[in-house]
């Protein structure tokens, strides 16, 4: 085969081949903490890396390898990492750039523990961040400094949805040397790729729309070979982010439906969030898919579809976000995102709490925001619970 095979067909077979030894065609869990080695000579050769091999599994597992190499395909990168959580996946990320003295620039729209991470923990090692309130790269040029070491954005973000223009901001950082992170989890590979847009490396929550079947944690970065390396023996090895086989295994099995999940997930999105913006009980909604939206030409021109998370905000404030919350019978009140089934959460009191409020009111997240991710169930359904838990 000559021809580049596609998104589809790597989500079904990248990083994944019969095994040698049994003939299993799907990917075996080896669940198993360490690997023997015949003799003391090749013992010493593993660990030095001068033969391939496993010994450790917090050094590697074969399982997380294949998972490893799927996301390398699926996002157009050389290499990628696997690990326990998104935010083992967001500080070990960060951790591999930027060391005491450094200095990041950061979205402000991004999600409450990254926000806590930049804000918080950067700190306590000497380093510091400015968050850029605005999505426009004039905002991100003017907030940088002789020390910044990295420019860190999700697109769209969590949960207002803000869209920022990953290529506008790869012409800015390269045109500086600095190299960028964009949080990719609420897009996914299958409708947005910022690798091949100029980006340096991306990161995701697993968890998310990569296992959508909301039964496993998980992280991911994909980027150069270089910086996956550097991350694997500097940072993961030593603070201990990595992934369990079993959980792996899940994401595997859940990335070779992605293909299908997120086209459903978005067209029911596109259709609630139609449905919402002309609700008379509703007062904003923020979906990249909406024409008022003010990242709409940007989202279509860097995503192949718009998505399925959705936030809004309904009349009342906080109460009326309450009365919804309280209302819908179908959409469950949980966290997370990125699931089969459809999920209401409200940001200001759960992902966003550790932001503070006054930082949350400048991006947009009102106490009254209440977030939707979408799920793949029949659409009328969806929207007859939203409206019988609007109807105040
Ligand atoms: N990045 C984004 C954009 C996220 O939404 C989350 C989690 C993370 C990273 C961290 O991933 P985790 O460690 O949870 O796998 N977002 C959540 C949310 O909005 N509600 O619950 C978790």
């Amino acid at each position: 085969m000559t021809k580049e095979l596609e998104f589809a067909t790597l989500a079904v077979h990248a990083g994944e081949s019969p095994c040698p030894a049994t003939g299993a065609l799907d990917t075996p869990i080896y669940q198993s903490t360490t690997f023997v080695s015949a003799n003391a000579d090749e013992m010493a050769a593993v660990y030095g890396e001068e033969k391939i091999g496993f010994m450790y599994t917090r050094y590697g597992n074969p399982t997380t390898r294949a998972l490893e190499a799927k996301l390398a395909a699926l996002e157009g990168g050389e290499s990628a990492l696997a690990t326990a959580s998104g935010m083992a996946a967001v500080s070990s990320a960060i951790l591999g750039y930027v060391k005491s003295g450094d200095h990041v620039v950061a979205a402000q729209s991004i999600y409450g523990a990254t926000y806590n991470f930049f804000n918080k923990k950067l700190p306590r090692m000497g380093a510091s961040a400015t968050f850029v309130s605005s999505p426009n790269v004039e905002a991100f040029e003017k907030a940088l400094r002789p020390n910044t070491r990295l420019i860190y954005f999700e697109t769209p973000s969590n949960p207002v949805l803000e869209v920022i223009d990953i290529a506008a901001v790869v012409r800015l950082a390269r045109s500086r040397g600095i190299p960028t992170i964009v949080d990719n989890t609420f897009a996914s590979p299958a409708l947005q790729r910022p690798l091949e847009l100029g980006i340096t490396a991306v990161v995701h929550s697993a968890t998310k729309y990569l296992c959508g079947h909301g039964d496993a944690m998980g992280g991911a970065i994909i980027g150069s070979r270089e910086y996956i390396s550097l991350l694997l023996h500097e940072i993961i090895r030593d603070f201990g982010g990595v992934i369990s086989p079993f959980n792996a295994w899940l994401i595997l099995r859940g990335i070779r439906t992605l293909h299908l999940r997120m086209p459903a997930h978005c067209s029911n999105a596109h259709r609630i969030a139609e449905f919402l913006a002309g609700h008379p009980t509703v007062e904003r909604v923020n979906y990249p898919g909406l024409a008022h939206h003010p990242g709409h030409l940007i989202a279509k021109k860097q995503m192949s579809a718009f998505g399925a998370m959705i936030s809004f905000e309904a009349k009342g404030g906080y109460e009326g976000g309450k009365r919804v919350m309280d209302g819908v019978k179908l959409f469950a009140r949980a966290a997370s995102l990125g699931d089969t089934r459809s999920l209401i959460v409200h940001p200001a009191s759960t992902s966003h709490r550790a932001v503070p409020p006054e930082d949350r009111r400048a991006i947009g997240i009102s106490d009254g925001l209440v977030r939707l991710s979408v799920g793949i169930e029949a659409v009328d359904d969806l929207i007859a619970d939203l409206d019988q838990a609007l109807q105040f």
